[in-house]
């Protein structure tokens, strides 16, 4: 009944242990935090190499980081990466359908992207921005997420495997997005009928703020409230994996019971 997709932000290689772990093909640490983000209620695993790792080894590298975390976690993966050789090596050894991260609204990658989900049966983010980079209005985040709901059609790829990212920014230096970001997310379910889903990189607006486990908590609920689908989100934090659960039930999106924070984590 439209339950909050908790995409595990972990295996990213700005965080060092993960960054450590592909520059020394040492499986541990990724391996770890498959499991451990399984076990907090995460439903996908985000897959990003970050900077660790050259752009043209990537796609290697990328390979290899699918195939351990298959090893030891069933969980479907996210492939994020703006390397597109890296997604579709990644697309080739998933062995559940994945989602493809991301595609913004330009022609020359929709044409490379779209095709590609279609292809290997996944999904796809699709981003509020351009080569200029992200706009403030809702009205302009809305414009470009036309353009990925037409692209959608030209495709082929069903409109409910389009996730629309409308990109949430650091509170501390873009306050003013916040709001422009939850407009987004309430217009995109105007713009199709199956509406397109939503996704947000969560803990991207307390990036360098004191109090982040707070202000990605309290975002979690207003976005949510907005009618956000899924979340990239750290899946080990106990309380902000509460707020969704509550959120749900007050959204009348799942069923109370009282021991519903339970339910919530059982599969
Ligand atoms: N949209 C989409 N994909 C995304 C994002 C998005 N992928 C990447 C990112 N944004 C979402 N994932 C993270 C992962 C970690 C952090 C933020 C977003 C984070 N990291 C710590 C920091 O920067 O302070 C790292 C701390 C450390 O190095 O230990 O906050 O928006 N589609």
């Amino acid at each position: 009944m439209g339950e909050l997709i908790i995409i595990g932000e972990r295996i990213n290689g700005m965080f060092t242990d993960i960054g450590d772990a592909l520059r020394n093909k040492d499986p541990k640490a990724i391996q770890a935090w498959a499991v451990k983000q399984y076990e907090g209620g995460a439903h996908y695993l985000d897959v990003n190499s970050g900077p660790a790792i050259p752009t043209d080894e990537r796609p290697e590298a990328y390979a290899w980081m699918v195939n351990v975390i298959q090893e030891v976690c069933d969980l479907p993966l996210c492939l994020d990466s703006t390397n597109y050789n890296a997604i579709e090596e990644g697309l080739k050894l998933c062995k559940r359908p994945a989602m493809i991260n991301s595609c913004p609204a330009e022609r020359s990658k929709i044409e490379r992207v779209f095709p590609m989900a279609v292809q290997y049966n996944a999904s796809l983010i699709g981003l509020t921005m351009d080569k200029k980079g992200i706009p403030k209005d809702s009205e302009n985040r809305i414009a470009f997420a036309m353009e990925l709901v037409a692209a959608a059609d030209e495709f082929g790829l069903p409109i409910e495997d389009l996730y629309i990212d409308p990109l949430i920014l650091p509170v501390n230096v873009a306050q003013e997005h916040a709001p422009e970001v939850l407009e987004t997310i309430k217009m995109v379910k105007t713009l199709a009928n199956p509406a397109p889903r939503t996704v947000l990189g969560l803990s991207n607006v307390s990036q360098k703020s004191p109090n982040r486990h707070l202000i990605n908590r309290t975002f979690l609920a207003m976005a949510m409230s907005a009618g956000l689908d899924a979340a990239i989100m750290d899946a080990n934090d106990d309380d902000l994996v509460d707020v969704a659960a509550t959120a749900q039930i007050l959204l009348n999106k799942s069923i109370y019971a009282d021991s519903y924070l339970k339910v919530f984590r059982s599969r």
